[in-house]
């Protein structure tokens, strides 16, 4: 280890500590650790599967790899930077509780997901199960939300001063709504808790990127023979990693800088170029890729009419969306995308990308279709990408394979898919209003392109119909 870790104090915490979180937050973290002497340590929560893989990581003492894979090439580094490990169904709640409330910790880190935020129409979404169900047994929480307003709430009535909440999930504002989520939530455990959130504590928002795949037996494997020996909590990705965050904290805050990160005043016009070109156009190969019988997307962009769709969709339907951030070529920007997602190192699966469209479509797909829609341009391959997601949720794949549909919304989408085929199915699943609000499928020009796209892929498959 290339830093003395012995000064490292548990003033930073991180819920959600998966995949990504390991290989981007804390390879950053651990690389400003390495230019800088200081004591910000990290926290490392996980608050639903994972109790193990925590408990492996605490036998060695917090270490763990991350190796960046190009072509036949990992390059292998060690991140010492977790000091702690909690786990509310292993250590207990209040462990998780009374450390949000420390008055050493500054600073939580969110990777929960698109989900994990529970909104709905730009609000709380109080009806939501989970939070419904922590609102009736506030000290015991299962959300994240629930766990930091508690934390919060407690924090303030112990004296000790306000946090950071930095949010690092594929969302468009992700600080505010992060901000809502946490304040709605406060304001009906206790208004006057709420309204300290509001003025004292700082959601800033944050684009992240780092292509990093869920780790398979394979990937283990890999890392094993790199490493020379197993790592349960090891990860895989790719080499590039940015991370652009809003200056906007309510303490002191860890020099990412040093590490490469960007701070800037508005995160906006990144936030909405990453979820655009490159979420945006992940998710049209996942659920077209997937359809046409491919598993990852380095393996779409084997086959030319994907990789042309997608520089298409990038540059002739996304990028005019856009109000791109200073010194960034759009071109450019995308035939970097196109050489990221042909890494054949990592077997990012179209599966994994297509989790969760009922949380991915809006900002990735829908939002940059408005726009069209307003100024009156074509969006032929944003309608296939459309079409591309309900027919995955029909589950089957061209070749007859099965797709699984991992959504909050599953359920109700399954039912749509069984009860009705064709142009009913179609409009049925149209009508989602928490996916398409309440504007879009009341909007002939929107639902006839994607109808119309949907029946091409039925008949012509995907290949066909997108050359
Ligand atoms: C992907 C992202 O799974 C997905 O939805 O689009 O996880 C993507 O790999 C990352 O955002 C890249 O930074």
């Amino acid at each position: 280890m290339d830093y003395d870790r012995s000064t490292l104090r548990p003033r930073m915490m991180h819920i959600g500590f998966g995949a990504f979180a390991r290989a981007h937050v804390m390879v950053f973290h651990d690389e400003l650790l390495r230019r800088q002497n200081s004591d910000w340590g990290v926290v490392a929560v996980r608050l639903h599967s994972g109790a193990e893989d925590l408990t492996n990581l605490d036998r060695t003492g917090g270490l763990y790899t991350v190796g960046e894979m190009s072509g036949g090439d990992v390059s292998l580094r060690e991140v010492g930077a977790v000091v702690e490990t909690i786990h509310p169904l292993r250590d207990g709640m209040e462990a998780l509780l009374d450390r949000v409330a420390d008055p050493e910790l500054s600073l939580i880190t969110l990777t929960i997901t698109e989900k994990g935020y529970c909104i709905a129409n730009g609000h709380l979404d109080v009806d939501h199960a989970d939070i419904s169900r922590d609102l009736r047994a506030p000290a015991s929480p299962g959300t994240a939300i629930g766990v930091i307003a508690e934390g919060l709430r407690r924090r303030r009535a112990a004296g000790h001063g306000p946090l950071t909440i930095l949010s690092c999930d594929n969302l468009p504002s992700n600080g505010n709504l992060c901000r809502t989520a946490i304040a709605e939530y406060a304001e009906r455990l206790d208004r006057s808790v709420a309204a300290w959130i509001l003025s004292d504590c700082r959601f800033p928002s944050s684009m992240v990127d780092r292509i990093t795949p869920a780790m398979t037996d394979d990937a283990q494997q890999t890392l094993t023979e790199a490493l020379g020996r197993p790592d349960p909590n090891g990860i895989l990705c790719e080499p590039f990693r940015q991370w652009v965050i809003e200056d906007r904290f309510a303490g002191e805050r860890p020099d990412w800088d040093l590490a490469g990160a960007e701070f800037v005043a508005d995160v906006a016009p990144y936030e909405e170029m990453k979820l655009r070109l490159l979420n945006g156009t992940h998710s049209f190969l996942a659920y077209l890729g997937a359809l046409a019988g491919f598993q990852t997307i380095a393996d779409c962009m084997k086959e030319p009419v994907l990789v042309q769709a997608a520089r298409n969709l990038m540059l002739s339907e996304q990028a005019p969306t856009l109000d791109l951030p200073e010194g960034v070529d759009a071109i450019k920007y995308a035939d970097t995308l196109i050489e990221r997602f042909s890494n054949t190192a990592l077997h990012h699966k179209t599966t994994q990308i297509a989790s969760d469209g009922s949380q991915k479509l809006p900002q990735r797909l829908l939002a940059p279709i408005r726009q069209h829609l307003k100024a009156g341009r074509d969006w032929p391959l944003s309608a296939f990408a459309v079409a591309g997601w309900l027919l995955y949720c029909r589950g089957t794949s061209e070749q007859g394979g099965t797709l699984p549909v991992n959504d909050p919304l599953s359920g109700t989408i399954a039912q749509i898919a069984q009860g009705a085929d064709g142009a009913d199915f179609v409009r049925e699943m149209l009508s989602l209003e928490a996916i398409f609000g309440d504007d879009l499928p009341r909007t002939p020009a929107f639902s006839d392109a994607v109808q119309s796209a949907y029946d091409q892929l039925r008949s012509d498959g995907v290949l066909t119909a997108l050359s």
